[in-house]
């Protein structure tokens, strides 16, 4: 009974510290009819900020590794960005979702931002997250037309495989290559829509 108790505790402690020193996950609108849904899993869930539209067209950080369930949250700076998923085969696509049982593509819609008039850093108030839903890599691109940033190099992969050819520079090299128009989805899907949490944070 003693050495039991003894181990709980133990084995409490242990993860105690890895607790506390994960972020909060982000709040999405209370309003929101598409919250994000709730885990079985005990681990701590973890909130990755990616930033798109900074100088170069390009999000920042556009390679990123996350563990499954947690949220990537998509941050939007001047002047019309957007993230779509696509499959690594077909970049400026968005990915084809119609198979039985196949994860709904996500789309964030657009996020029109003017240009703070004193020069400092605007932001959307809002973002767009999504759920890493497996440990599969994951593929996507800003798809404004305008000045054509998939084929500009506006890109990015969570999750990527450095021990296969699908890496994230092999899909801005094939991105580049796409002829026309990036493509959009008909509404946002696949993710979350909802408040900035740090909307002066100064990205
Ligand atoms: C943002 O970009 C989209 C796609 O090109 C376009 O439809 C929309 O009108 C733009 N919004 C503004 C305010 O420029
Ligand atoms: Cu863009």
């Amino acid at each position: 009974m003693f050495s039991q108790l003894l181990l709980l505790s133990a084995s409490l402690a242990a993860t105690l510290p890895l607790a506390a020193a994960a972020p909060a996950p982000a709040n999405p609108s209370p309003a929101s009819p598409n919250r994000i849904p709730s885990r079985t899993t005990t681990s701590p869930r973890i909130t990755h900020s990616v930033v798109a539209g900074r100088p170069g067209l390009r999000f920042d950080p556009e390679n990123i590794v996350a563990e499954v369930g947690d949220i990537v949250e998509f941050h939007f700076l001047p002047r019309n960005h957007s993230v779509v998923e696509a499959s690594f085969d077909a970049p400026c696509v968005p990915r084809d979702d119609s198979a039985p049982g196949s994860p709904t593509a996500f789309f964030s819609g657009f996020f029109p931002v003017s240009p703070n008039p004193d020069g400092s850093v605007a932001q959307s108030p809002e973002v767009f997250q999504i759920e890493v839903r497996d440990d599969k890599p994951i593929w996507f691109y800003c798809a404004q037309n305008n000045g054509r940033h998939c084929q500009n190099g506006m890109v990015g992969a969570i999750n990527q495989r450095f021990d296969t050819p699908n890496t994230l520079e092999a899909f801005r090299r094939a991105a580049a290559a796409v002829p026309g128009d990036s493509g959009v989805l008909p509404q946002v899907q696949g993710g979350w829509r909802g408040p900035n949490p740090n909307p002066n944070g100064g990205f």
